[in-house]
């Protein structure tokens, strides 16, 4: 698969992707899940907070769609549904989270009715919820900016963008500097939507981050996973930004919502970092027959380089997404493992 710029989508605006028919057949309500499945495992929809509004979306508009049939077929259906849209980016707990989040009444119902009204209901509730969460890290976040700050950001994450146009909006003053983000290029969707709002921003390659790190006052990443002991997943290249930050003494700040913050990682399990095609990277006929290409398409960020994590629940430390998360997820804690 060749990755294309034009193919990937910049909006940070909620997706709308419930399609209504005549057609009446549960293969056809199969059809709306598999194209989100297929845009996000082509990355035409990408970035965490997306991926998990485009899951919920798809798993509402299946319920709103479904044919009729018995609650037990719906409940069959549905499961397949939610592995379909799993298995399109599986290493992203946003994902996880969203349409997990869509599913969390089903037990409760006891008509297929009922059952179709939670899905869409939590559906909409958990696109609401996402869309607003990343408004109020935007105004949090920016009162962290002060006026005159370069600011440098990796990769297209809609949380930090918020942040600093939160903070452009206010007459803040900003210089902005935007990795390329290679292989996929993403910093150019990030350049054209500053650039768009206002912002004064120029593009660097991956490699020039220890080089205008000196010219830098902060660093503002989002993130794809957050785990119970603080560390960040995210974009590849993240890591680089927050040793050469730590290095030239720069405020490394994560914009996140908390339902980034992963579960599954309080019971000792280890983020996956997805690998792509190499394809993506380097045409495989340029290069000699035995040369590997390895592309990691993520990485990690010990809590110990990370200043702050800006969610929609305030300013936390690194050492306290434990407690966010074992509040959030309350006396579901321990049964986190059947509802998987
Ligand atoms: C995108 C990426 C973004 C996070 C956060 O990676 O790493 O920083 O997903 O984005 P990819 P957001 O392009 O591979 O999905 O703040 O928009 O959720």
């Amino acid at each position: 698969m060749r990755s294309t710029f034009s193919g990937l989508i910049s909006t940070s605006k909620p997706m709308n992707i419930l399609i209504k028919s005549n057609k009446n057949t549960p293969g056809y309500v199969f059809d709306t899940v598999m194209g989100t499945a297929s845009d996000i495992k082509e990355m035409k929809i990408r970035g965490a907070g997306r991926i998990a509004r485009a899951g919920a979306s798809a798993m509402g508009g299946f319920a709103e769609n479904y044919p009729g049939g018995s609650l037990q077929e719906f409940v069959k259906d549905i499961e397949t549904a939610k592995k379909m849209l799993l298995e399109s980016r599986p290493t992203a707990v946003s994902l996880w989270n969203g349409v997990q989040a869509c599913v969390r009444e089903m037990k409760d119902a006891r008509t297929l009715e009922e059952a179709k009204g939670s899905v869409i209901r939590n559906a909409e509730l958990f696109v609401e919820m996402s869309s607003n969460a990343v408004e109020t890290i935007a105004k949090i976040g920016a009162n962290r900016v002060q006026k005159g700050d370069t600011i440098l950001t990796h990769c297209n994450s809609s949380a930090a963008l918020g942040v600093i146009k939160e903070a452009h909006a206010q007459g803040k003053d900003i210089k902005v500097y935007a990795t390329e983000s290679r292989p996929w290029r993403q910093g150019l969707l990030t350049v054209k939507e500053l650039s768009e709002a206002g912002v004064d921003v120029t593009l660097i390659i991956d490699s020039a981050v220890r080089s205008v790190m000196k010219r830098t006052d902060k660093v503002f990443v989002g993130a794809d996973t957050v785990t119970s002991n603080g560390a960040v997943i995210n974009k590849i290249g993240t890591s680089q930004l927050a040793l050469a930050a730590d290095e030239a003494r720069v405020q490394f700040s994560v914009c996140t919502e908390t339902y980034k913050f992963s579960p599954m990682t309080l019971f000792g399990e280890m983020v996956e970092i997805e690998e792509r095609d190499c394809e993506e990277v380097v045409d495989a006929e340029a290069l000699p027959k035995d040369v590997k290409v390895y592309n990691p398409v993520f990485d990690t960020t010990p809590p110990k380089y990370i200043d702050a994590i800006i969610t929609e629940m305030g300013i936390l430390s690194p050492g306290s997404v434990y407690d966010v998360m074992v509040r959030q997820l309350g006396g579901d804690i321990f049964r986190m493992r059947e509802i998987q």
